[in-house]
């Protein structure tokens, strides 16, 4: 049996990557933050083969004693401040936990070490943020960098510092270069989830408007359950290497605007949503999109979910949740 450690196990994308996990007989452990993280209830109810233990990636020592207690095959960094827009309020945290904690996960990998024979393999959350300002589209794994928040910066800097454990070290430590993935279990505060749930909740009179920020920019937007899959694909592989991981189209907020009133049955967006400067970034990422053609051809990866079955998954499980909790 394979064990598997996941960080940001609380999170969208360690849910479920500890599902997949458990679904290919891996023994996987989850890190866990805190002292009595409201969130360890939920995980553990909803993947009770999960088993959690304690640590923190601003803290060294607890991740080193985590990877000595689990002694797994598998580490799979997913834990971050993960918002872009919090990473201009909190840049230092963002900085320390989003960046900083690459560098920790990976010594401590480095230090506890795993066997000679089966060394540790690491994967990284990289992000396609870092083209932030692109430079090319569609964008690949050759594209340069140039980050346009605290969240892009500290990304591009745990990306390099991947690169560098696995040049420095010969780890096996891989990035994934993500594109926006979404899903049910996407947290409220991210623009497609706070759109598929604005409109479930204006469908069951519940709110009356979404206020947004800026409509124009265009996303690259998977689905966190086929992502998942590809970053367990990366490890499986003999030598580690980085990919994009995308779908290859892209959309704007009034396209998801669009998806999610065909949805509810509305015919026209523009009365519900108000627009909130709040809601806009001090510097924008205007458009993204990959192409995972690397993936695709090396890993033999597809995405199964596309854009209006996407929205059409959230916004259905966003009104019966709704339509529960009102009741
Ligand atoms: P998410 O839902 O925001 O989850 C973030 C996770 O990080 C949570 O489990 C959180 O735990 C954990 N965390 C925060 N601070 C921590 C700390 N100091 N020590 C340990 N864990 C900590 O993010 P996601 O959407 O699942 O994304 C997973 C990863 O992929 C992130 O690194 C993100 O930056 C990256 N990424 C995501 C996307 C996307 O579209 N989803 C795209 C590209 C890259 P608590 O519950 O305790 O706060
Ligand atoms: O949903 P978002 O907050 O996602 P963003 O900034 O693209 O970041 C996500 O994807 C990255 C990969 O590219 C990840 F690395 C990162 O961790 C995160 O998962 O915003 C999407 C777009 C932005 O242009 C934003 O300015 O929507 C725009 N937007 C407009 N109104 C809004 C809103 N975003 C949010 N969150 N809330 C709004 O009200």
């Amino acid at each position: 049996m394979k064990r598997a450690l996941i960080t940001g196990i609380t999170g969208q994308d360690g849910r479920h990557l500890a599902e997949f996990l458990v679904g290919k007989d891996y023994q996987v452990f989850g890190l866990i933050r805190g002292q009595n993280n409201p969130k360890a209830l939920l995980v553990q109810e909803e993947n009770p083969a999960l088993e959690l233990v304690g640590g923190d990636l601003q803290d060294l020592s607890s991740l080193i004693a985590a990877v000595e207690q689990v002694q797994p095959d598998e580490v799979y960094n997913l834990g971050a401040i993960s918002f872009v827009q919090l990473s201009f309020k909190q840049p230092e945290l963002t900085a320390d936990i989003t960046g900083l904690g690459v560098l920790r996960m990976l010594e401590a990998i480095r230090v506890v070490g795993g066997t000679q024979n089966n060394p540790i393999r690491f994967y990284q959350a990289s992000s396609s943020e870092m083209f932030g300002k692109v430079r090319e589209t569609p964008q690949t794994e050759s594209t340069p960098f140039h980050p346009r928040s605290p969240y892009g910066v500290a990304k591009v800097f745990g990306h390099y510092t991947t690169v560098n454990y696995r040049e420095a070290y010969g780890l096996h430590a891989s990035s994934g270069i993500c594109f926006n993935h979404e899903g049910p279990r996407r947290g409220l505060e991210f623009v497609t989830r706070k759109v598929t749930n604005g409109v479930a909740r204006i469908k069951l009179g519940l709110q009356s408007t979404i206020s947004l920020g800026n409509l124009d920019s265009s996303r690259d937007w998977g689905y966190a359950g086929d992502y998942v899959a590809a970053m367990w694909l990366m490890l499986q592989q003999p030598e580690p290497d980085d990919y994009v991981i995308a779908t290859g189209e892209t959309h704007t907020n009034r396209e998801l605007l669009d998806a999610a009133a065909r949805c509810a049955g509305f015919d026209d967006w523009e009365p519900l949503v108000t627009r909130d400067p709040r809601f806009e970034r001090p510097a924008e990422v205007d458009l993204l999109v990959g192409d995972a053609k690397k993936l695709q051809e090396k890993l033999g990866w597809q995405p199964k979910v596309g854009f209006e079955e996407l929205v059409r998954i959230m916004y259905e499980h966003d009104l019966v949740e709704e339509a529960a909790r009102a009741s």
